[in-house]
């Protein structure tokens, strides 16, 4: 099992819209971050640079940001991309993020 983290960057002012779409996440894409092994998937927002910082345990050859190929991840990122910073895919700008600490 692997930690992965990565940040994200929002559109300033929906926090809120983010919050609520991600309450309501799509079974179909948590069953499918599921079977593709990711977990404990958390994402914290910086309210003050907007920057959302993604931590998930992965199993699996890759995290949440490989599954570009999906359909319903490019589904997913399409619904999404009115409030995030994107990549003309409408996939998320997403920065690997180096871990310098972990306690078991
Ligand atoms: C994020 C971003 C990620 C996705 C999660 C569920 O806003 O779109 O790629 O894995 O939502």
């Amino acid at each position: 099992m692997q930690r992965l983290a990565f940040k994200m960057k929002l559109n300033p002012g929906q926090k809120e819209a983010y919050t609520k779409r991600h309450n309501e996440l799509w079974p179909e894409l948590h069953a499918l971050l599921k079977e593709n092994g990711v977990s404990e998937y958390s994402i914290f927002l910086d309210e003050e640079t907007h920057t959302l910082f993604a931590f998930q345990k992965v199993s699996g050859a890759g995290g949440s940001q490989d599954l570009a190929s999906n359909e319903i991840v490019k589904k997913w990122w399409d619904f999404m991309a009115d409030i995030m910073e994107t990549n003309p895919d409408n996939s998320p700008v997403s920065v690997s993020l180096e871990e310098v600490f972990y306690m078991e």
